[in-house]
């Protein structure tokens, strides 16, 4: 008889401050997975076109819709909770899953609005955890004086440093892998982005400790 041992996927989650070239990395990260022999798995947070989703999108892009933070917040959470199974059943298959914001996300920007930090997290509390969260940052905040912010609800600079001070509460978890894009072209992110990855696969293995 055969033997064949299946190791679940590696769950990946991608944050980043907007600018930092967020959807560009998570693109070269796939690429580079799949290139590496990995059957990848992406899912992007909000996913808009679950019955959740598509209120989350009319809230996102129309700026008449009312909402209450706390009810936008956890309709995110819930958005999440839609695809969870979907998350520990594509792991349990083997493939890597690598999720363009999660948890992390929904906490940052709801906690910046002014919602208390534990009451954001906590309906959070139970998803399946990442192995590694690569959080895309600047070191130099006058970037966020930069032009190109878009239209969206939260793309506004002064938004965005509350939230770069929310994100910055997760540092201390183990998981938190910060990535400094001052000054580095999309090749070098890149570079650092994937030593993330395959650093929290080393971890995953577990070193002999002494
Ligand atoms: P994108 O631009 O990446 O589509 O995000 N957001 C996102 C929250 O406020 N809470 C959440 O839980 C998530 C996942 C971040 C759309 C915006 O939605 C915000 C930016």
């Amino acid at each position: 008889a055969s033997y064949f041992f299946m190791t679940r996927g590696t769950l990946i989650a991608i944050e980043g401050l907007d600018r930092t070239g967020k959807t560009t990395q998570t693109t070269k990260l796939i690429n580079r997975l799949a290139q590496d022999g990995k059957d990848v798995e992406l899912i992007k947070f909000p996913e808009r076109t679950t019955a959740i989703g598509k209120i989350i999108n009319t809230y996102l892009t129309d700026k008449t819709f009312q909402l209450s933070d706390e009810s936008a917040h956890l309709l995110f959470s819930a958005n999440r909770w839609e695809l969870s199974q979907k998350i520990y059943d594509l792991l349990d298959q083997g493939k890597t899953v690598v999720l363009d914001r999660y948890v992390y996300s929904g906490v940052a920007y709801s906690s910046a609005k002014g919602l208390l930090f534990d009451w954001c997290y906590s309906p959070d509390i139970g998803l399946p955890r990442p192995d590694v969260v690569i959080f895309l940052k600047f070191k130099e905040e006058e970037n966020f004086e930069r032009e190109g912010f878009g239209d969206e609800r939260y793309e506004v600079a002064e938004f965005q440093q509350k939230v770069k001070i929310q994100f910055e509460k997760f540092s201390g978890q183990d998981n938190w892998k910060p990535v400094f894009v001052d000054g580095k072209n999309i090749e070098e992110v890149g570079e650092l982005v994937w030593k993330c990855y395959t650093d929290a696969t080393k971890q995953a293995l577990g070193p002999v400790q002494n």
